[in-house]
């Protein structure tokens, strides 16, 4: 089973490189029995010479993709929609638990092994992605 998944993980696009963007470990935990929400995270490079702004998500097989950011509320975490990350020249932003996140909603199936994830720029720009499904409570 592990050389098969190492196999996967070597033959899976897990990198995407597009005109001066690059993603990189895309992923997400599995959603647990029932839930109706969860969650992808990513690194996103802006490699290019001038600042970019990443405005959107699309996702395969939800009704719904939304960026979100976690907040902690005095004591209460919360999470509330993002409208645009701007990612200046040569710099990375994290999405990843605690913070920024694409927010996976309304699953019409329970996820596959990856998800296919479309990332939409301000300049018009989309970068396809495949986001890989960890189980819940592997190690990240
Ligand atoms: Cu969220």
């Amino acid at each position: 089973m592990i050389r098969l998944l190492t196999l996967l993980a070597l033959l899976l696009p897990t990198v995407a490189f597009a005109d001066g963007i690059t993603i990189g470990d895309p992923w997400s935990p599995a959603a647990p029995p029932g839930a109706r929400a969860h969650a992808a995270y990513m690194t996103v490079t802006n490699t290019g010479a001038t600042p970019r702004a990443l405005i959107g998500v699309r996702a395969e097989g939800y009704g719904m993709a939304h960026l979100h950011e976690s907040r902690d509320n005095e004591g209460i975490a919360t999470m509330v929609p993002v409208h645009q990350i701007e990612i200046a020249p040569g710099a990375s932003i994290a999405l990843a638990p605690g913070g920024f996140h694409i927010m996976l909603m309304m699953p019409r199936a329970p996820a596959s092994e990856t998800i296919a994830l479309t990332l939409v720029f301000a300049d018009g720009e989309e970068v396809a992605v495949r986001a890989v499904v960890r189980p819940h409570n592997a190690p990240s």
